[in-house]
């Protein structure tokens, strides 16, 4: 597997993002038959400074027979900033939305925190995962965020909070809800016709376009790492279009 070593950057981070990432990869583990997806060497580890702060990534990748590529994410800078980063790229193939999950927090507290299951095709997921996600407790956070004006990709299941540290627990069960319905749901789909495989993938264009255009990401590689690098890195390790 591409890295199985000790997760030594997620031991230092924010309670909230440890948890989510041993809870993410707990799930993809019980569900899923993963292998390993190699990204570029230079880029499964890499250390920027930013504003004299040390900024670390970690990435570790998967794929599966319904994912091209399932992507988990820890950054850290310095004591100002904690990052977890997840996709799951379903292979255009199989009609499945798109799971990703972001979480950003500094000094304590976590700032940002977003999950959401995207449909691909404008606005409807597909009618097994609206049923289940129909089912599941509606929650109410004190702290709900206002989305970009890109953010049109998210479903109507999307949260996007700021947790108080008494919803952090509410937060985490809950992404782990949508990945046991994602990975329960993407083992049973089949194949689609080719004619669908196209729509498919410019879905996935749609979101992973729409995905680039966050500032606040691009901002934080640009400093430590200069603009072409964020270019690069935000264009094929983030949200690389399937070839
Ligand atoms: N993201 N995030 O992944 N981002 O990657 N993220 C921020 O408190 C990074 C995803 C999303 O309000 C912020 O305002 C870095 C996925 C949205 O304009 C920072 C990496 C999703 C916002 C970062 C990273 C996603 C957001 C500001 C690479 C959703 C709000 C934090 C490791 C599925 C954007 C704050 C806005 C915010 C940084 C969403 C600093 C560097 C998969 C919607």
């Amino acid at each position: 597997m591409s890295n199985t070593s000790t997760p030594s950057l997620r031991e230092q981070q924010h309670p909230l993002i440890r948890q989510l990432a041993d809870g993410i990869e707990a799930v993809w583990h019980k569900h899923l038959d993963l292998s390993p997806y190699n990204l570029p060497t230079e880029l499964g580890y890499v250390e920027g400074r930013l504003e004299g702060e040390k900024l670390i990534i970690e990435n570790r990748c998967y794929q599966t027979p319904q994912f091209r590529k399932i992507h988990l994410e820890l950054a850290k800078v310095g004591n100002m900033l904690d990052i977890l980063h997840c996709v799951m790229f379903p292979r255009p193939e199989y009609d499945l939305p798109m799971f990703g999950c972001d979480l950003v927090g500094g000094r304590g507290q976590i700032s940002a925190a977003i999950a959401d299951l995207s449909p691909l095709n404008g606005h409807n997921l597909p009618e097994s995962y609206a049923s289940a996600l129909s089912q599941i407790k509606t929650l109410n956070f004190s702290q709900p965020r206002e989305l970009p004006e890109w953010g049109d990709i998210f479903s109507e299941y999307c949260i996007f909070i700021r947790p108080t540290s008494s919803e952090e627990a509410m937060f985490l069960l809950r992404i782990e809800e949508f990945l046991e319905i994602h990975c329960t749901q993407a083992i049973a789909s089949s194949p689609v016709s080719s004619d669908i495989v196209e729509q498919i993938l410019k879905g996935q264009r749609n979101y992973c376009t729409k995905q680039q255009q966050n500032d606040k990401t691009r901002r934080v590689l640009e400093k430590a790492f200069g603009h072409d690098w964020a270019e690069n890195y935000m264009t094929t390790v983030l949200f690389d279009l399937p070839s």
